[in-house]
């Protein structure tokens, strides 16, 4: 990856699940020193400051089954409208914020990709697919719709309608272990590449990623990275509502993350659920800043130089 012009845009969002915490994200990635690591590694980096979600009445009847769905609708709109915007201007870093910000930070993404003529790939770091619609969701909680949005399935009347969908052939998705039923009927009916921890245990992690990172450059596309703190063993990143056991060791994430880095093709990244509320002294804040710095080029042992 070249030297970046950084964009962090800050998303305190909490309106995807009842669970209250998430708002605080962005001010634990400040805190974290994720300005001071992206400038230590020799990019650009400039902090956008927090967004605020547009002002959204629903009629009634529209999505009367979804936690908070008018502040959410709110935020897809602003953040389709900065996600396509700063995607022109640099590489956008959004610092969620729960999961549902990526209702409006791909669907902005992928509304920039179409002004540019270039194929959109997605990238879902996650133990869960997030492939809901309203009407599928048990939980009425929004942040388990993003792909089901982006890839345009029905069934979400109110939200804005997309520029531009994302194939999903173009989508993997690694790190699976808590898929619902109904995820799981349109998941074998759709083109989307899952990768479920059981894979990973009899193949590693590398081999599927490498496929995708292939599949990526061979069409020249963008590739945007949704990495949800849930991705993450529980044991090394207790800071979220949604803790599935059997997670992404510490090792696996950071290997993600330094392939991604050398292949070169990530253009914008998502960190999600975070929820300071639960974290023990920073510490998954931190693991999260960590990995974004292996993305951005951190390495502990630098081959060509042989510097450390
Ligand atoms: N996330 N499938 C569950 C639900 O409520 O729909 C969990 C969603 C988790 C959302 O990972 O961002
Ligand atoms: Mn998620
Ligand atoms: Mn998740
Ligand atoms: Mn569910």
């Amino acid at each position: 990856m070249k030297q970046q012009n950084c964009i962090l845009v800050g998303v305190p969002m909490d309106s995807g699940k009842a669970t209250k915490g998430c708002l605080m994200g962005p001010d634990a990635y400040r805190t974290a020193g994720i300005s001071e690591m992206i400038r230590e590694l020799g990019h650009e980096v400039q902090d956008a400051g927090n967004l605020a979600p547009a002002p959204v009445n629903l009629p009634a009847q529209v999505l009367e089954g979804s936690h908070a769905a008018a502040e959410t609708v709110g935020w897809t709109e602003t953040l389709i409208k900065t996600a396509s915007e700063v995607s022109a201007a640099g590489f956008p870093i959004f610092l969620g914020g729960d999961h549902a910000l990526s209702l409006g930070s791909v669907a902005g993404v992928a509304k920039y990709a179409k002004s540019v003529d270039k194929p959109l790939f997605v990238l879902w770091l996650d133990a869960h697919t997030d492939y809901h619609t309203p009407e599928t969701s048990t939980s009425g909680n929004l942040h388990g719709t993003p792909l089901g949005y982006v890839t345009g399935r029905d069934g979400f009347d109110g939200f804005p309608a997309l520029d531009a969908t994302v194939p999903e052939e173009n989508i993997c998705l690694i790190g699976l272990r808590s898929v619902d039923s109904a995820e799981a009927a349109a998941l074998g009916k759709s083109k989307m590449q899952p990768v479920d921890m059981r894979r990973i245990d009899e193949v590693g992690i590398a081999a599927p990623l490498k496929a995708f990172l292939e599949q990526v450059k061979a069409a020249g596309g963008l590739l945007h990275v949704s990495l949800d703190v849930d991705f993450l063993e529980p044991a090394i990143a207790p800071a979220v509502g949604t803790t599935v056991p059997g997670g992404a060791t510490f090792r696996e994430a950071h290997l993600v993350m330094e392939m991604l880095h050398d292949a070169g093709c990530v253009t914008s990244l998502d960190l999600v659920e975070l929820n300071p509320f639960l974290d023990e002294r920073g510490r998954t804040a931190s693991l999260m800043v960590d990995l974004t710095a292996s993305l951005l080029g951190k390495r502990v042992f630098d081959r060509p130089t042989g510097r450390f």
